[in-house]
C-alpha cells in the first residue's frame, strides 16, 4: 500500500495529537538516496558529504547583543519558516539577515533557534485583541528560523507598522527576537529602523539595536535589507 506524506503527516497528528507525535506503524522508509539506481545523475550528489564551510569570525570589538523588552505578545511554539508574513501581506516588503555568534568563541553558531514576531504593516499582533485571539496553531507575523552551518539566518517580512500604545503614543516599527542556543543564555531583544520618527520618544530603544535599511531593486520594485547579527553570552556554569 502506498502512503502520501500527507496521509502520514495527518495521520500520525490525529492519533497521537501534536503533543506526542507518533508515526504509524505500517509506514515505510522514505526509500534511502543510495538507492538512486534508476536516476544516475543524483548519485553523486547523494554520495556526497555536506560542503566544508570555511569558518568565519568575530571582530575582536564585538559585545554580546543587548537585551531588551519582551513585551506583551511573544507566544510560543511558532511554526518554522523563513518568511514571517502571509502571502501577499500589505506592507514594503523586508529582508533580514545575519549571524548568531558565541561571544565567548567568536565563532558562529550553528542551529540556533531565533523566534521573530511583529506587528503587521498596520501595527497590530495577531493576539494584541482580547476579544479576538488567535486560533491556537495559527501563526500570523511569527516565525523560528534556525541557522545554518555558518551561523547564518535570513528572513523576509513586511516593514512593521508604529504600535499604538496609547491616545497619542505608539512604539516605533520594531521586530522582537527570543534567540535560543544550547550553552548561551537566552536573549530577548528587538530589532529598530533608523530613521523612524518614533524612535526618540520610545522608552525602551536602545541605540545599538537600530540598523540601517538598505533598498534593493527586485523585479519590478524596491524592497528594503537589513543586517542583524547576535552575539550570544555562554550560559553561567551549573553548581
Ligand atoms: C509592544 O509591541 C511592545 O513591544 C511593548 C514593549 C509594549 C507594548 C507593545
Ligand atoms: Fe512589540
Amino acid at each position: 500500500m502506498s502512503i502520501s506524506r500527507r496521509e502520514l503527516f495527518v495521520g500520525g497528528l490525529a492519533a497521537a495529537g501534536a503533543s506526542a507525535l507518533t508515526l504509524r506503524a505500517d509506514a515505510l522508509p522514505t526509500l534511502p538516496s543510495g538507492t538512486l539506481k534508476h536516476y544516475p545523475e543524483f548519485q553523486a550528489l547523494a554520495d556526497a558529504p555536506l560542503p566544508f564551510v570555511p569558518p568565519a569570525a568575530l571582530p575582536g570589538t564585538a559585545k554580546p547583543t543587548e537585551d531588551n523588552i519582551l513585551g506583551p505578545y511573544f507566544r510560543e511554539g511558532a511554526p518554522y519558516r523563513a518568511k514571517v508574513t502571509p502571502p501577499l501581506a500589505k506592507g514594503v516588503p523586508m529582508l533580514i539577515r545575519g549571524r548568531v555568534w558565541g561571544f565567548d568563541t567568536k565563532k558562529p553558531l550553528a542551529g540556533a533557534v531565533l523566534d521573530i514576531w511583529q506587528a503587521d504593516a498596520d501595527g497590530r499582533y495577531d493576539n494584541d485583541d482580547p476579544r479576538n485571539p488567535p486560533a491556537k496553531g495559527v501563526y500570523v507575523n511569527r516565525t523560528r528560523v534556525l541557522t545554518d552551518e555558518t551561523g547564518y539566518y535570513e528572513f523576509e517580512t513586511v516593514h512593521p507598522g508604529a504600535y499604538k500604545t496609547g491616545p497619542d503614543t505608539w512604539r516605533p516599527a520594531h521586530i522582537h527576537y527570543l534567540v535560543r542556543k544550547t550553552g548561551y543564555t537566552n536573549l530577548v531583544t528587538q530589532l529598530y529602523f533608523k530613521g523612524d520618527p518614533r524612535n526618540a520618544a520610545d522608552e525602551f530603544i536602545k541605540a545599538s539595536l537600530i540598523i540601517t535599511l538598505e533598498p534593493a531593486k527586485v523585479g519590478g520594485g524596491t524592497i528594503e535589507t537589513g543586517v542583524f547579527d547576535v552575539v550570544l553570552s555562554a550560559a553561567p556554569p551549573k553548581k
